[in-house]
């Protein structure tokens, strides 16, 4: 039975919720090894919701234990039938809880409440999605010889470890464990120490939709702790991480000096945004806002660096100031809110940073560049113009509410730019010429590429980086390739030498 109680969060309508606040091992929910626990922020108010038990290296040692007995003794002998009905019934349980998820994830995260709640709804999704696959896990039947008869068996890979960042808590959970769990592997996980609230809450509709004990273990801590213990763990035989380039480098490190385990990495972006003459303004505006404006610029795809032909340069960024300014920032349940808060004082500074360094390197701020209001981490939308590709602020991606609007003339000139980083996650173009549009996406050195839209994913279609952005693929039926390991069988026939 659980060691470990709930805890009772008031929501600012005076509802209360109970939230699970320990690592959920083996079915349980128990507190950590030596005790120890840290406090979880909301990030609009800087008070502490609750406080959450910590994992450290040893706890992380009894969940692969536990996920490593799972595997070998239950679920590798599950048929894929039987794990897509557990997982339709995890969905269907998301689904009935949709709105205490939303809170949570609200809260933690400091989103406004209608974004957390689709954010749940698409979590959802992708597990729905990955219930279906798991019945369709095959491998080919292989023609060598008349004299042999070889096939391939895509086979789960045995204890994943996952590792997932707070800009989007339960849909990082959802894009991880979908594939892991239709595979048939089970999973260590480990959610950011920002935002541990909806992952806690996942584990024990996990345990009520079935799984049985030590498929799925949520272990909240730290990533230089247990992050670490889970990179260089020598029974994780595959890790996926969605995080700092600067941390996916270490993660492959620790894979390469422990056990050479698997990686996928979905890391950071500094996407480029190219708006041509030709383009529909109103709707170029909308989408370029949203782009790098939404979830308060701390999304991955982030399309940081908007380059617009010099025709229309004038006026576009007449509109586009406008549009950003119609736009409410504030708290989780005010009404109407767009953009919310940064994650943490530590996101806040980083940005602010990266604000001062705009205006030291010669940037023109045309709009915001501080803090908005006195409580909470909350900073204006950021405007900069006047910017070469040598600006840090051109450069490093930013994570916040800061926008860099650059002009260009030429097709050449623009994708030479626009390649002139580090990062290929994302980018975009707007023009209503479809031979440009298809040349442009054919030459855009980035994972995807949006043609007059932007921030699109789809739980089906294949989503991850160039270059420093990543290594691997998510979504869709590429990520499967992640969790299986090939075997190839080959039988003697008639073969006599
Ligand atoms: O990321 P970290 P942080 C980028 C973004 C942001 C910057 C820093 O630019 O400003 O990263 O954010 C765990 N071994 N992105 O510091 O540290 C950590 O506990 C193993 C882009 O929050 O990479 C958390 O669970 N794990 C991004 C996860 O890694 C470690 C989303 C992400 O944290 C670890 C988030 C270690 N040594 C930030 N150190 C995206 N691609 O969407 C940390 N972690």
């Amino acid at each position: 039975s659980d060691v470990s109680p709930t805890q009772k969060i008031t929501l600012p309508n005076g509802k209360t919720l109970e939230a699970h606040t320990s690592l959920f091992i083996n079915n349980k929910f128990v507190e950590s090894i030596d005790g120890r626990r840290f406090e979880t922020i909301n990030p609009a108010t800087e008070k502490p919701i609750v406080s959450i038990a910590e994992g450290t290296a040893a706890d992380i040692d009894v969940a692969v234990d536990a996920a490593l007995e799972a595997f070998e003794k239950v679920w590798q002998h599950v048929d894929g039938k039987e794990r897509g009905r557990l997982l339709y019934k995890l969905t269907d349980l998301m689904m009935r809880d949709m709105e205490e998820l939303g809170h949570l994830e609200a809260l933690d995260t400091g989103k406004p409440i209608q974004n957390a709640t689709g954010d749940v709804e698409d979590a959802a999704d992708v597990l729905r999605y990955y219930a279906g696959w798991a019945d369709k896990i095959h491998g080919k039947v292989i023609e060598t010889s008349h004299e042999k008869f070889c096939y391939t068996r895509h086979e789960p890979i045995g204890v994943v470890g996952q590792i997932i960042p707070w800009n989007y808590p339960i849909s990082m959970l959802s894009w991880k464990l979908g594939p892991a769990l239709a595979c048939g592997n089970t999973i260590v996980l480990k959610p950011a120490e920002q935002t541990p609230l909806s992952a806690l809450k996942t584990a024990a509709l996990i345990r009520e939709a079935g799984f049985p004990p030590g498929v799925v273990n949520i272990v909240p801590g730290f990533g230089p702790i247990a992050g670490a213990a889970i990179a260089r763990h020598m029974k994780i035989t595959k890790v996926a991480f969605t995080g700092s380039t600067t941390v996916g480098k270490n993660i492959l490190k620790a894979a390469a000096d422990s056990n050479l385990k698997k990686v996928t990495l979905e890391l950071g972006g500094k996407s480029p945004n190219i708006i041509f003459a030709d383009a529909d303004l109103e709707q170029a505006i909308k989408w370029a806002h949203n782009g790098v404006f939404s979830n308060t610029g701390q999304n991955c795809c982030a399309g940081s660096r908007v380059y617009v032909q010099d025709t229309i340069y004038d006026k576009f960024l007449e509109q586009y100031k406008e549009f950003v300014l119609s736009k409410k920032i504030g708290s989780q349940y005010e009404p109407d809110v767009y953009q919310g808060p940064l994650i943490s004082k530590v996101q806040f500074d980083r940005i602010m940073s990266y604000i001062q360094a705009g205006k030291d390197e010669g940037a023109n701020l045309v709009l915001g560049g501080d803090r908005h209001g006195t409580e909470g981490y909350f900073v204006q939308p950021t405007i900069f113009t006047d910017v070469n590709e040598s600006m840090k602020i051109m450069q490093e991606e930013i994570f916040g509410p800061v926008v860099a609007i650059a002009r260009f003339k030429t097709v050449e000139e623009v994708i030479e730019k626009a390649h002139l980083t580090k990062y290929g996650l994302a980018a975009a173009v707007f023009t209503k010429d479809v031979t440009r549009a298809i040349k442009i996406s054919n030459a855009l050195k980035a994972g995807s590429v949006w043609v007059n839209c932007y921030n699109q994913t789809d739980y089906n279609a294949p989503f991850g980086g160039f270059k420093e952005s990543g290594h691997g693929r998510e979504l869709g039926k590429y990520a499967l390739q992640n969790y299986t390991e090939v075997k190839t069988v080959q039988i003697n026939l008639d073969m006599k030498r």
